[in-house]
């Protein structure tokens, strides 16, 4: 099975909302998400950088939070959620999937990262930061414009990484979206799978509370 070795709140939320939504059976192992922790050889014998999460399947382990949702598409959706390789939406189904990590959550881990660990005094970096991340919002609302989904008409897991991202745009930078965005956001969030993946995302900080 599945085991997903997730800290609260953090991108592991991609996979278990992707295995969610595709009712694959998963188990989440919490992750103490403090950098002493994470700095153990424990841990960096799973992740080398000492991030999390990390996902196994068998003897299988692996990091890279959006590896992990293609894997568990590749292996396990039997074609949901993604298109086929021929298909003419497929090399844009790849460009958002790397997007929303590469481009779009990565200023908002830096906003994380600076104000964990340089305190106020790099005000100007998050600045900066914020503003490459609404960049990335503006791109969405311009291709939101005239579709339901990234792709069109079917939602892919593309979008469910997308909106994880956007969940931490909205902790991070802005509450308020813009308008095609925000009824992107409010649409893929509706999605019955979505509230399971925050209740299973709750109930692991739970854990790690008891
Ligand atoms: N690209 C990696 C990023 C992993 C990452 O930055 N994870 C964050 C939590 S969401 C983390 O572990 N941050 C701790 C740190 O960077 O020190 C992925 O998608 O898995």
């Amino acid at each position: 099975m599945l085991k997903i070795f997730h800290s609260p709140g953090t991108r592991g939320f991609r996979v278990i909302w992707v295995c969610e939504e595709l009712s694959v059976p998963y188990e989440i192992e919490p992750v103490n998400f403090a950098a002493e922790y994470r700095a153990t050889p424990e841990w960096r014998a799973m992740n080398p950088v000492g991030k999390v999460p990390v996902m196994t399947d068998g003897d299988m382990t692996m990091f890279e939070s959006c590896a992990m949702m293609q894997y568990v598409l590749d292996r396990y959706a039997d074609g949901q959620l993604q298109p086929s390789k021929d298909d003419a939406t497929y090399a844009h189904y790849l460009q958002w999937c790397w997007f929303a990590e590469s481009t779009f959550a990565r200023p908002l881990g830096e906003i994380v990262n600076h104000r964990r660990e340089f305190k106020p005094e790099l005000d100007d970096v998050v600045a900066e930061m914020k503003s490459r991340a609404t960049a990335c919002v503006g791109a969405l609302d311009a291709a939101m414009a005239d579709r339901s989904f990234l792709l069109g008409d079917t939602m892919t897991a593309a979008d469910l990484s997308i909106c994880y991202a956007m969940r931490g745009y909205r902790r991070m930078v802005s509450e308020s979206l813009p308008a095609n965005v925000q009824a992107y956001f409010d649409k893929v969030t509706a999605i019955p799978s979505y509230e399971r993946a925050v209740q299973a995302d709750a109930k692991t900080g739970e854990r790690l509370k008891a």
